[in-house]
């Protein structure tokens, strides 16, 4: 399969071809492209292959408004197999790989955990040999760049394409024509491969580019009217022109329902368009295809589906909705109210009037249905599907659907218990638990080359790349002290690499030799980058006034995107680049702590992060984050957890051992007790705690500013004062201070003594073995889609 002549001559030819240019002159990017290019050379038989292997029997498909890949050519020269090959015929060429590696832009179609899953799924479902096709939507702006303007967070727009895009495939014949009340769209779909490792299986990505069904007006032109001209082209365009950079609340409306229509249709019509050239009865759909809805967001692909088969293929309300009930799954991937997605009434039957009357007859059908259980009138009215003119998706998905999952077991908990309770309490037999899981291709194999090889020397294999439950064999190595040297070692040139990385991208110098203590995330209040600063800050006190306290040297590390319309997001951000700016520069501190934000983190930004981490910080109230999966990249890369027992943190300690770990905090039943008996006074652990006003006074004491924008003084106030709708310190900061800094403490002492900490490393790497996508992935295939995998 891979010939080094032939891969020599393919490079430049595309250079030639495409650049009109030779290898000697070649831009760093352009060779980026041909190199990429030729790669696709190598694999496109297999993956044609796999398409056709595919197609002729069941399939599953993941339907996401978001994917968020990274970069791909690294990751699929692993899982090519031919990493070490590739890089040694490039530098025989005068090329370095890891340089090229760098010029290629992060496809970053997702705002953050979500997205990111979706991608380690697409991952895994290739290795697997699993029919498993991604649907998304190919924004032309993925997540915004982020920059810092004194202090600030600026948002750029990130023109991921404008290179060009070495790794998709424009498959024009396969456009589908997509109608919405006032416009008809031309769904183009364009594939990416998606490399399985160690087969020769190869999945698709497919996502749509929006067009509109003429490209200009002619005749409009010819008048010079040229704006006009190119009107209708760009409000075609614009529907997937951008992601919507929001994890957090509803916004974007019009558009972004738009979008969620596109994805459905054009994916659903791809379906049905597939399953008619087999000339199968349209009832035996659900024998071929299942659907897994990621989140709400494409959740009117239920509708929709029921439209297709009434309006396009004949058949009654009745067959349609059955043939829904057996495609269909959801995913729940959320626990916060605001994010559960609701469309207002009027907005949505003037864009779709037709899936709104298919909602309608919906929503009559679960009324009666919860009336013939005699449910009482209060539980009705809660379950309504359109309720006061708002249309609840999550009812919608659940009804419809045969399955109901949540992300983690505690998140599965809690929607049994209480977020879902009266659905679950009428379906019981729809819930199931997936933990989600991380790909070890990327965050092992990839992002940390040198623990893997340490890790195939131990082993005499590299089997653990698949089957991460391998690595619990090196149990017996515990007190081998040359072995958790070894990983010490490993972990310093890490840290060493992020060093160099960091004084590259941010202009600041960091200690290798101290903690590299690490929460990185996206930016939300239930996430409490806050209670990490006021730590920071509180440690900063302490250490002023009493400059001989004995404490590990430690490099506080954030990276985190704030949604661009999350006002007080912005203000942490803010507020941490104010305090970091205070103890950098104070030279009597200097050496003992340091502060940094990096800007602009990504999937590659984390890849560099990961691996050299001391520290992982999973701090989120209790009941809070559904599962998160950063966690699971650090434990993964043999990084002890500080955190709450939240998401998956639970099962990560199970897994690694409490006492390898720093857990802390109040438990989801204390906070939910606290929240119900409205018991929680912030004030009184504000006044109490040792320390912790004098922290919280910074906001509005003077000690920083934040230009007048009122934004640090709006955060105090949620602390302290009750606002409307908003209880005070709603994330409960102030209670779990105190132990969150006692956990720091233990942490400072684990340190100090080096071999009982690379212990702690070593339980946490070799116990990951649960969080491998590959078994949240084949537990999907088996415990919901019922599908087998299929070696080409
Ligand atoms: C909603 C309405 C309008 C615009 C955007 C949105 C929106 C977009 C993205 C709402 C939510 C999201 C993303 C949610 C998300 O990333 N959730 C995370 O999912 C991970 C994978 O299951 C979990 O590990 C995390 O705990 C969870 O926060």
């Amino acid at each position: 399969m891979f010939n080094k002549k032939n891969f020599k001559e393919d490079i430049e030819l595309i250079l030639k071809i495409k650049y009109g240019n030779k290898l000697e002159n070649a831009l760093e990017e352009e060779k980026f492209y041909a190199i990429s290019k030729a790669i696709m050379n190598i694999l496109i038989d297999d993956w044609n292959k796999t398409k056709n292997k595919y197609n002729k029997g069941k399939e599953a498909y993941y339907f996401s408004a978001e994917y968020l890949m990274g970069r791909a050519l690294g990751n699929n020269l692993i899982n090519l197999g031919i990493y070490d090959e590739i890089k040694e015929v490039l530098s025989e060429l005068n090329i370095d790989l890891n340089d090229i590696e760098s010029k290629e832009e992060d496809a970053g179609l997702g705002n953050g955990g979500l997205g990111r899953l979706a991608a380690c799924f697409m991952d895994s479902s290739a290795t697997l040999n699993l029919p498993l096709t991604g649907y998304g939507l190919r924004y032309n702006y993925g997540i915004f760049e982020q920059a810092f303007g004194d202090g600030f967070q600026l948002e750029k727009a990130n023109d991921w394409l404008k290179n060009d895009d070495p790794w998709s495939i424009k498959k024009e014949d396969e456009t589908v024509i997509v109608n919405l009340n006032n416009k008809t769209i031309r769904a183009v779909p364009y594939d990416t491969p998606i490399i399985g490792y160690d087969t020769k299986n190869t999945n698709t990505l497919r996502l749509w580019e929006a067009h509109p069904i003429e490209d200009f007006d002619f005749s409009l032109f010819n008048d010079q009217e040229y704006d006009k001209a190119v009107e209708k082209k760009n409000r075609a365009e614009d529907i997937t022109r951008v992601l919507y950079p929001n994890d957090s609340t509803e916004k974007g409306k019009i558009l972004r329902l738009e979008q969620q229509y596109l994805l459905a249709s054009a994916s659903l019509k791809d379906l049905i368009r597939k399953f008619k050239n087999k000339n199968i009865d349209i009832s035996n759909f659900p024998q071929y295809n299942k659907i897994q809805l990621n989140d709400t967001h494409p959740v009117v692909a239920i509708p929709e589906l029921i439209r297709i088969l009434i309006d396009e293929e004949g058949t009654d309300f009745d067959t349609a909705w059955n043939i829904c009930k057996q495609t269909f799954s959801y995913t729940n991937h959320t626990i916060l109210q605001e994010a559960l997605e609701k469309w207002y009434v009027p907005l949505f039957r003037e864009v779709l009037p037709r899936i709104y009357e298919i909602i309608t007859i919906i929503s009559e059908k679960l009324i009666d249905e919860l009336k013939h259980n005699e449910l009482s009138e209060d539980k009705v009215n809660n379950m309504k599907i359109i309720n006061h003119d708002l249309i609840h998706m999550a009812w919608l998905a659940i009804y419809a659907c045969h399955t109901v999952n949540g992300v983690a077991a505690l998140h599965t908990e809690i929607l049994k218990n209480q977020e879902l309770n009266n659905w679950y309490e009428l379906y019981p037999e729809k819930f199931q638990n997936k933990t989600n899981g991380i790909t070890p291709r990327r965050w092992l194999a990839l992002s940390n080359p040198e623990l893997t090889n340490f890790l195939e020397e131990l082993l005499g294999t590299k089997d653990f790349i698949k089957d991460l439950d391998i690595l619990k064999k090196l149990e017996k190595f515990i007190d081998d002290e040359e072995k958790l040297n070894k990983l010490l070692e490993i972990k310093k040139e890490k840290k060493l690499q992020l060093k160099e990385y960091i004084k590259i991208q941010e202009s600041i110098e960091i200690d290798e030799n101290s903690i590299f203590d690490i929460q990185i995330k996206r930016l939300h209040e239930y996430k409490r980058q806050l209670l990490n600063a006021f730590h920071i800050l509180d440690l900063y006190y302490r250490l002023k006034e009493n400059p001989s306290m004995n404490i590990e040297k430690r490099t506080f590390i954030f990276g985190a995107k704030a949604a661009p319309g999350y006002f007080r997001a912005k203000a942490i951000i803010k507020y941490i680049n104010e305090i970091a700016k205070l103890i950098n520069n104070d030279e009597e501190i200097k050496g003992k702590i340091k502060v940094v934000f990096v800007h602009n983190y990504n999937v590659s930004y984390g890849e560099k992060l990961f691996p050299a981490a001391d520290l992982s910080e999973q701090i989120s109230t209790a009941g809070k984050e559904a599962s998160g999966t950063g966690n699971m990249k650090f434990m993964l890369n043999a990084t002890p957890t500080i955190g709450t027992l939240d998401g998956a943190n639970v099962e990560i300690v199970e897994e690694a051992g409490m006492e390898n770990n720093f857990i802390f905090g109040a438990h989801s039943e204390e906070i939910e007790e606290m929240k119900k008996n409205d018991s929680y006074n912030p004030r009184e652990y504000y006044e109490n705690v040792k320390g912790l006003k004098r922290v919280v006074d910074t906001l509005i004491d003077g000690t920083f500013d934040d230009n007048s924008t009122g934004m640090f003084r709006n955060i105090y106030d949620s602390l302290l004062n009750t606002n409307g709708w908003e209880r005070p310190d709603n994330y409960f900061i102030f209670k779990d201070f105190d132990d969150y800094r006692r956990a720091q403490e233990h942490v400072d002492k684990a340190y100090k003594d080096k071999r009982n900490w690379a212990k702690k490393c070593w339980m946490n790497m070799i116990n990951a073995g649960k969080f491998n996508s590959d078994r949240t992935i084949s537990q999907y295939a088996k415990e919901i889609w019922n599908i087998d995998s299929k070696k080409i």
